[in-house]
């Protein structure tokens, strides 16, 4: 039975990636960080109770800016794979965090990478990193290879240039076999919600049961490569059972911008928006109830905004046969269709006179 150790296996790719490699026959272990609140949400329905004995989902505290745990986790686990999936991974916050996100997301990939090496792990360990569309940021050409210069556009993406060099470095200096997964924006009902599109799938949901007034957003004509998280996993995994190890753009070569994600998510819901003013003052207007649903707040526009995303997933799908399988509106209609039974779910709570509570980050 193979081992895979994953790091952020209680964030959105954890989950599915757990999930995924238990039903290939693994025996998966997760790091998880310690919250004062029990934050294995996304995997619960894969827990198994610690007593039990013949676990294949097995669980450790630990945290990417702790070097001693990590390798205190490498040597116990004794991984075949090792997914460093765990970070720091909000762009905006990374502003505000600027330190910790490089501590965690720079710094944590060489603490893990250093581990596999100090164990003596370098031949039988393999390592995937998850590398961002972020690098692009101010992008040099489109769509996207991986050829494309980088041009990181924010702390985060600064330092997830550091973890994409420092994982080549391992690999050409010790023979490690890693790579980097170049992956683009990929959603699902699992996304946290503060991201764009989860946070519009929620609200207008939840605006549309009278739980919410308004949704407010930042830039409206971003436009990115939206892909689904499910088809995402496959290939970090695929990319670790090749001969050789490669880097490689994953995205859906398709790209949409925030205000079709809103619309496309209103008409899922019945609703058609009527766009009106400009700039900061523009907002989206419901026309059956005359009242704004869609408007402006510019505390989520970016010190240096990412406007254009796009990825060409050609080496991928010549190398590695993949494909991705879910279209965006799908994917779309998947999280709608998620998040309405969420917020009927809390219209029976508020109907029942238990405190319903709107998270408007
Ligand atoms: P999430 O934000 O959903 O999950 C991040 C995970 O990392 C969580 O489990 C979180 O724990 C954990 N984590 C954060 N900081 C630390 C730390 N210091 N030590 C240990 N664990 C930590 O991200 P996604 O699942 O969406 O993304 C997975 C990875 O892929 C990230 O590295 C992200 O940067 C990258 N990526 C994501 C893309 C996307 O579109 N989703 C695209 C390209 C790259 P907790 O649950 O406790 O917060
Ligand atoms: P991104 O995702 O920054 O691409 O990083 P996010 O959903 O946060 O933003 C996408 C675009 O939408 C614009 N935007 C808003 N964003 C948020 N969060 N909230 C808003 O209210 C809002 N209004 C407009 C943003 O300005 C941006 O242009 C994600 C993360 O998962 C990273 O970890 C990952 O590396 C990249 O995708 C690929």
């Amino acid at each position: 039975m193979k081992k895979a150790l994953i790091t952020g296996i209680t964030g959105q790719d954890g989950a599915y990636l757990a999930e995924f490699l238990l039903e290939k026959g693994y025996e998966v272990h997760g790091i998880k960080r310690r919250a004062s609140l029990f934050n294995t949400d996304r995997i619960d329905h894969l827990y198994q109770d610690p007593h039990q004995t013949d676990r294949n989902l097995i669980l450790h505290y630990g945290d990417l800016t702790d070097a001693t745990n990590l390798i205190r986790i490498l040597q116990q686990v004794q991984p075949d794979e090792v997914y460093n999936l765990a970070a720091q991974s909000h762009v905006q916050v990374s502003f505000e965090s600027p330190e910790y996100t490089a501590d965690t997301d720079a710094l944590g990939t060489l603490r893990l990478l250093e581990g596999i090496r100090l164990l003596g792990l370098e031949n039988k360990t393999r390592f995937y990193q998850a590398s961002t569309s972020e690098l692009y940021g101010k992008v040099q050409e489109t769509p996207q290879t991986e050829k494309t210069p980088f041009y990181p556009r924010s702390p985060y993406a600064a330092a997830k240039l550091y973890a994409y060099w420092i994982t080549i470095n391992y690999r050409e200096a010790y023979n490690l076999y890693a790579c980097n997964g170049i992956l683009f924006n990929h959603e699902s009902p699992l996304r946290g919600e503060t991201f764009v599109t989860r946070k519009i799938t929620r609200a207008l949901c939840r605006i549309h049961l009278g739980l919410q007034d308004c949704l407010y957003l930042g830039n409206l004509n971003a436009k990115r490569d939206w892909g689904h998280a499910r088809d995402y996993v496959e290939m970090q995994w695929l990319m670790l059972q090749q001969e050789f190890p490669d880097d490689y753009v994953i995205a859906t070569g398709e790209q949409h911008s925030v205000r079709e994600f809103v619309d496309l998510c209103a008409a899922e819901l019945g609703m058609t928006l009527q766009w009106q003013g400009t700039g900061i003052d523009e907002i989206g207007i419901d026309p059956a109830t005359n009242k704004t649903i869609v408007a402006i707040d510019p505390r989520y526009f970016r010190p240096t905004e990412v406007d254009t995303l796009l990825g060409d997933p050609t080496k991928a799908h010549q190398n590695l046969g993949w494909t991705p399988k879910t279209s965006f509106n799908t994917l779309v209609k998947e999280m709608t269709r998620h998040d309405l039974a969420q917020a009927q779910k809390d219209q029976l709570c508020h109907q029942a006179g238990y405190p319903v509570f709107n998270h408007n980050e």
